[in-house]
């Protein structure tokens, strides 16, 4: 899998404040920002602030995983989709992956495919 140092790190940076982005709320350890590149009318990323590549790796602290599901509550109801939103998470490249670090999806809007789900 691909790694990323913070420094090279797009999200690193949108965290510090180094590159713009639209941010919809924000705790002590994640921001929710809008994808640049939407594949629904409501397209969130919720990003832990820690560098870590992959979800699965930011499950080493619970603290973190927890806060970045607790956000996504908070945008889905902000974005009045509590009821009717997708998660997303990609892990690999294999799987579409392309920012190496850790993020997770909030998709709402579209009508999604029940092929897979
Ligand atoms: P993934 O394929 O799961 O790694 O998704 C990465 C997402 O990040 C993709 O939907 C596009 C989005 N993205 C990439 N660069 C930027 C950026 O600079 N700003 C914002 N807001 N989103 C970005």
């Amino acid at each position: 899998m691909t790694q990323q140092t913070p420094d090279d790190c797009i999200f690193c940076r949108i965290v510090a404040g180094e590159l713009p982005s639209e941010r919809v709320a924000e705790t002590e350890r994640s921001i929710a920002i809008r994808d640049i590149n939407p594949a629904a009318p409501v397209h969130v990323l919720v990003v832990p602030r820690r560098h870590e590549p992959t979800v699965g790796a930011l499950a080493a602290s619970s603290d973190d995983l927890t806060d970045v599901f607790r956000l996504v509550q908070q945008v889905a109801e902000q974005e009045g989709v509590a009821d009717a939103h997708r998660m997303v998470v990609n892990t690999g490249s294999g799987a579409g992956q392309t920012v190496f670090h850790a993020h997770v999806h909030v998709l709402a809007g579209a009508r999604f495919s029940e092929e897979w789900l």
